[in-house]
């Protein structure tokens, strides 16, 4: 299994996460790769490869013009302004207040996110560019013929839709994962996330198609992040009706649960046929997870991993969440070790 990974991911780190009413150091935090970086080392997953910048073309492929430009440009808008702290969200349109997008950069700010936990910093953008760079370079050693590859993205990125940013995304690394594969040359390509939330950007991002299959496995929304999307009846709008999947799961769901559930979104994604599968790889389904509230153990993740191996798919997995810093590296090498004897 090719590695891509590197270090441009330190530039993004904000100084406090808002959670339940207070400004905490943010759990998604630099660190995250450092623990996954040590279990790569252990578990002898080592075959890196180098990663090339994503282009702009595919990034406005997956997202709004307008939303990109803001991201480039909006710490030295800010700064332009005298601000020296971070960028949070405090005004952001709800129902019936999105007909206009300001000129004002804080109000391009709420325009552009969908959740106020997540700053934008200094480095955010070459941060989430880098992250992006990672997904599109493993994406392109697959469809030259390696069979499968890991992209050691941070930020993360599923919950980052075509024009808003949230829930810790900018930029949604696993979407672009897709186009590329369409884009080189993959007629019908399967994104299947297991992070325990929703993948709501990237279902968002493909809702309306069928040459993109999204199948998402997360905590009900009804009582989890992010709240307004995900649920069982969502399937898919006009050509993409049929193409989206979601298992909303009840808090404490164990491991047999959601196996059941995982193995009923592999048959659908087996009957779609897909010429390539992108895993949205989030590992805050473990029990200890210190955000989230599934019960799976170390070993399960090797036991999935099997399982997604087993596919036989071209694969590429595209980091997301987890968050229960030292064993995110083993369970993150568990999936891929797993997949690896699948
Ligand atoms: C990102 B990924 C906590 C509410 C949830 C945001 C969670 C983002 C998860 N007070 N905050 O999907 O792991
Ligand atoms: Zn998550």
């Amino acid at each position: 299994m090719k590695i891509v990974r590197s270090d441009e991911h330190r530039l993004h780190f904000p100084a406090g996460e808002l959670h339940n009413g207070a400004l905490v150091r943010p759990f998604e935090c630099p660190e995250r790769v450092d623990y996954i970086n040590n279990a790569l080392e252990a578990a002898g997953l080592t075959d890196d490869i180098d990663a090339v910048p994503v282009e702009d073309e595919l990034l406005i492929e997956v997202h709004d013009q307008g939303y990109v430009s803001f991201l480039r440009s909006a710490w030295q808008e800010w700064t332009a302004l005298g601000h020296t702290a971070d960028m949070i969200p405090t005004c952001l349109p709800a129902r019936r207040m999105n007909s206009h997008i300001p000129e004002h950069v804080d109000g391009k700010l709420g325009y552009y996110a969908f959740a106020a936990e997540s700053a934008i910093t200094d480095g955010t953008w070459d941060a989430a560019v880098g992250a992006a760079s990672l997904a599109r370079s493993a994406q392109r050693a697959v469809s030259d013929g390696a069979s499968s590859a890991f992209a050691l993205c941070r930020p993360p990125g599923h919950h980052a839709s075509t024009d808003f940013f949230g829930g810790y995304c900018y930029l949604n690394n696993a979407a672009i994962t897709a186009q590329g594969f369409r884009n080189d040359g993959a007629e019908r390509v399967a994104v299947l996330d297991v992070d325990f939330h929703h993948g709501n950007g990237t279902q968002d991002i493909f809702y309306d198609r069928s040459d993109v299959f999204f199948a998402s496995l997360h905590g009900d929304p009804a009582h989890e992040f992010p709240y307004f999307l995900g649920y069982a009846d969502e399937t898919g709008v006009g050509e993409g009706q049929g193409y989206t999947a979601n298992y909303p799961l009840l808090p404490g769901t164990t491991f047999d649960v959601w196996l059941a559930a995982l193995d009923n979104a592999l048959e659908r994604i087996g009957n779609f046929g897909p010429d390539a599968l992108v895993v949205s790889l989030g590992v805050d389904t473990f029990e200890a997870d210190p955000i989230s509230s599934f019960k799976l153990t170390s070993a399960d993740f090797a036991t999935y991993g099997r399982r997604l191996g087993a596919l036989g798919l071209p694969t590429v997995y595209v980091m997301e969440g987890g968050y229960a810093v030292e064993e995110i590296g083993t369970n993150t090498a568990n999936v891929l070790t797993g997949h690896l004897e699948g």
